[in-house]
């Protein structure tokens, strides 16, 4: 396939038109054999409306054996590039479609193909038209019935959607399953499975008495990791009835673990396709992450059942509909089960890291984009988590009652349909009142936002005012922006730290103020001594805040917030304050200063015995390299490597002895998943850092005993990213120690690939090269590409932009590579190539050059011509 025959053509959001046809409903028919699998789908037809256009069906690397229309063969078809187009169909008519398929030879893991030994599907977004000619738009609604014949022996198992209505054996060692899917449903929720598993096998009862029968199917010999997904599962469940009111609508629920997968999951309806890295964990192989990420993905997909599944979208364009609910939603779940101030943290250092990033480079869109040439680059941190900010900013102005009035308003409307977000902003007005009208906003404007605060307090009349100013710079999508609704949540204190109520006139200030306009005054009034501020807490909006604090009152908030949220978030300010004071230095040639406040106030933080480890290990590990490149405009990589490494030693001074002794009091006895124990095991790992900050010698050792005596993937790991950050002794022996015992684990061994992709010295691309080469290494499995080159790409910013251009000249073959292989991998592999805005000019021209070299390449796949092209017009 050359450049100019896969079509390039941008497709619009103005430009939706509703289907020429429906599809009711689509029998399917898969014969599973070697080499290749025959579908037939016979699917009948209606016409929309009083009309004389042909039929066009969506269809990609397919090969037609036969088509027919009710029942007669059918000779006057036109196949173009990826579509299949029929004429003078009558009104209704049942067509039938035989298509013949190559899995194995699959590795764009879109559509059918094989991982490993088994066959699976991805149909989302477009997946489904590489499984037979059909309508691939998620406005199709049809009812599926999926018959799957397969040898028995190797295909034990065979999966669809819905329920199971028939099943037997055949001749010559084969069987046949037979699922009808009571729900109609988008193209791209299909799924089918085949292969031999085990399973793990649970029940959940609904409120309203409903047996649901879990099953989770895992790699032979993979039971003893399934248990947490399950528990996950059922946890998942019961939250939705409990905080939503959503119950689970099919008699059976299915999971199922692959380890060649382009994305997490996959919210195939009662089929779950999973990407085996969020379903499998013991204490043996998993991280206490690990876990959460399991919990967080297995919540985020069951989730959509609802918000995704019975109401879905009626167009790509709209993607963040069920998106960023969904993830609003899994975050809550996340939430309300462990800590909500450090999930918090964590979602708010996405977006202020990758998202903001993402909007300030040459992808940047609107949560609900205009414009789209590949849908697959479109399932963004922006749609995603953006979007799930959108949706918190609303529930904060309608609070938690409205907000569900809200919810239960949407499904009564729109149960079994493909909708909009308006229609979904439209039920949260409709339900409480409030007025959205400027907020809808959010969804058209890409950028971020920023909000610039300053204010006055005026002792004679005890009133303080603030004033807030609102500008979203321009984004290379969209040179235009407008005001904003912008929640900003805010409290006083006094000095003594205590709340000053917000009051004017008489009258009670809510803590969350209306921003509308591009400049406000908020005035309060007995307010009795000049208060410090608490601004922007819980993060209540995706913006850039500025207002001038100095270091005393950042150490004050690390103190006195009341809010989890806002204490980490003033240490966050402090440190970068600390950063940008110190890459200036370092530019002028000083050295780096760190202020007393700064070191007095994390000193106090560590020594705090109220305070949650967990919210401890958050204030104490410090931002990481590429969210510090954020706060400047051109960004010296190797000076903020450089300050960072030397506030973490200068804090580690601080610290001193108390280092020591908390880590020893960290010590638990047992392994056990628990929130307590996690929070203790973050706090212990951060400390290590510390230790061997303080002294690579004596951390050394330390390192080598918790790495001896970890009973759990937890500290083992904890050990070695020590052990690899700060370059100890002991690096390199532990790192081929982990390597032995792990080599054959694909999940497992991605830790090691990690560690070497972010191994922070000069000759880590050899390393890489030589990682490339390990037997369990393979450019065809996503999981062991983002493991590596991830690391190396985006958590490994000075050897990535090594001035001799080897990691960019490095990535950009291996995009070359990619394309061939898997474009949607590629494609999210080359984000730090097209962002680099904030890079200098030196470095700027070397990218330039690679990404040319790239755009020029014979058969670039749509989604790297995409971001190319875009990044080239920077
Ligand atoms: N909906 C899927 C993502 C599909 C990705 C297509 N390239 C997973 C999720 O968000 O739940
Ligand atoms: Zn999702």
């Amino acid at each position: 396939m050359t450049n100019h025959s896969q079509a390039m053509t941008a497709k619009y959001r103005q430009d939706y038109q509703a289907p020429l046809y429906w599809i009711d409903t689509i029998d399917l028919d898969f014969q599973l054999q070697e080499p290749l699998t025959q579908v037939t789908a016979i699917t009948r037809i209606r016409r929309n409306g009083d009309h004389n256009e042909p039929l066009v069906l969506d269809g990609e690397q397919l090969t037609l054996k036969s088509i027919a229309i009710d029942g007669v063969p059918c000779e006057h078809y036109e196949l173009g590039e990826g579509s299949l187009t029929l004429f003078n169909l009558p009104t209704e008519c049942v067509l039938t479609i035989v298509t013949l398929l190559d899995p194995a030879a699959n590795s764009a893991l879109e559509g059918l193909y094989k991982s490993g030994d088994a066959y699976c599907t991805q149909c989302e977004a477009e997946g489904f038209r590489r499984i037979t000619y059909y309508l691939d738009r998620p406005d199709i609604l049809a009812r599926y019935s999926t018959r799957i014949t397969a040898d028995k022996a190797k295909y034990p198992f065979l999966l669809s959607n819905g329920n199971k209505v028939d099943s037997g054996n055949l001749d010559g060692g084969r069987h046949f399953v037979q699922w009808q899917d009571p729900f109609p449903k988008p193209s791209y929720l299909f799924a089918l499975v085949a292969g031999d598993f085990d399973v793990e096998r649970g029940s959940y009862v609904t409120r309203s008495g409903r047996k649901v029968a879990l099953e989770i199917f895992v790699d032979k010999g993979n039971l003893d990791r399934a248990g947490f997904a399950m528990e996950s599962l059922i946890n998942s469940m019961r939250w939705d009835e409990q905080r939503f009111g959503l119950e689970y609508d099919l008699d059976i629920y299915m999971i199922v673990a692959v380890d060649f997968f382009n994305m997490g999951a996959m919210e195939n309806k009662g089929l779950n396709i999973f990407n085996s890295k969020f379903v499998l964990a013991n204490p043996a192989t998993a991280t206490d992450s690990d876990y959460h990420g399991i919990e967080r993905v297995i919540g985020h997909e069951y989730f959509h059942n609802w918000t995704g599944n019975r109401v879905t979208c009626r167009d790509w364009f709209q993607l963040s509909l069920k998106e960023g609910l969904t993830v609003f939603r899994d975050q809550e779940f996340s939430s309300d089960f462990g800590s909500r101030g450090v999930n918090r943290i964590n979602n708010v250092r996405t977006v202020r890291g990758p998202q903001f990033a993402e909007d300030a480079g040459p992808m940047a869109h609107p949560i609900r984009p205009d414009v789209v040439i590949e849908m697959n680059n479109f399932y963004t941190l922006t749609v995603y988590e953006k979007g799930s900010e959108v949706i918190r900013m609303m529930h904060t102005l309608l609070g938690e009652e409205h907000f569900q009035a809200g919810i239960r308003l949407y499904f009564e409307r729109f149960d079994g349909q493909a909708v909009t977000c308006d229609d979904f902003v439209q039920a949260m007005e409709d339900a409480s009142g409030v007025d959205l009208g400027r907020f809808r906003r959010w969804y058209s404007q890409s950028g971020t936002p920023e909000l610039t605060v300053t204010d006055e307090y005026d002792a004679a009349s005890d009133v303080y005012r603030l004033h807030v100013r609102q500008h979203t710079p321009p984004t290379q999508d969209q040179p235009q922006k407008l005001a904003l609704h912008i929640p900003l949540d805010i409290e006083l204190y006094d000095e003594q730290g205590a709340v000053i109520p917000l009051q004017y006139q008489g009258k009670a200030i809510g803590n969350v103020l209306d921003v509308l306009e591009t400049e406000q005054t908020f005035t309060f009034d007995r307010v009795p001594t000049k208060p410090v501020p608490s601004l922007l807490r819980d993060f209540s909006a995706p913006v850039k805040l500025h207002y001038d604090y100095n270091d005393e009152a950042l150490a004050f908030l690390m103190r006195f917030a009341r809010n989890e949220f806002a204490r980490w978030d003033a240490a966050q300010m402090l440190i970068n304050k600390a950063v940008i004071d110190g890459v200036a230095r370092i530019q002028q040639g000083q050295d780096v200063a760190v202020s007393a406040t700064l070191l007095d106030a994390f000193v106090a933080i560590l020594d705090d015995r109220e305070l949650d480890p967990a919210l401890k290990a958050e204030i104490l590990a410090l931002p990481g390299e590429a969210t510090l490149t954020e706060l400047f405009e051109v960004a010296d990589v190797d000076a903020i490597h450089r300050v960072r490494d030397e506030i973490q030693q200068r804090l580690a001074q601080a610290f001193g002895a108390q280092l020591a002794a908390q880590y020893d009091s960290l010590k638990l006895p047992t392994y056990r998943v628990v929130h307590a124990d996690m929070a203790k095991r973050a706090l212990k790992g951060v400390i290590l850092g510390y230790l061997a900050a303080l002294d690579a010698g004596s951390a050394d050792l330390l390192v080598r005993q918790q790495y001896a005596a970890a009973d759990n993937m937890t500290d083992t790991l904890a050990a070695l990213q020590v052990a690899n950050s700060h370059l100890l002794p002991c690096r390199a022996e532990l790192l081929a120690d982990f390597e032995g015992k792990w080599a054959h684990d694909g999940l497992v061994l991605d830790n090691w690939l990690r560690l070497v992709g972010s191994k922070p010295a000069a000759d880590v691309l050899a390393d890489v090269k030589l990682a490339m080469a390990h037997p369990t290494f393979s450019i065809r499995n996503p999981n062991r590409l983002r493991a590596l080159i991830g690391s190396f790409a985006m958590n490994n910013q000075v050897q990535f932009h090594a001035r001799d251009g080897s990691g960019y000249r490095f990535l950009t073959d291996l995009m070359i590579e990619l394309n061939e292989v898997n474009p949607q991998v590629a494609s999210r592999l080359i984000t730090p190539l097209i962002q680099f805005k904030r890079l200098d000019e030196e470095r700027k021209g070397l990218i330039r050059a690679e990404l040319t070299r790239l755009a020029s390449l014979e058969g670039l796949a749509r989604d790297l011509f995409e971001k190319v092209s875009k990044a080239l017009l920077q």
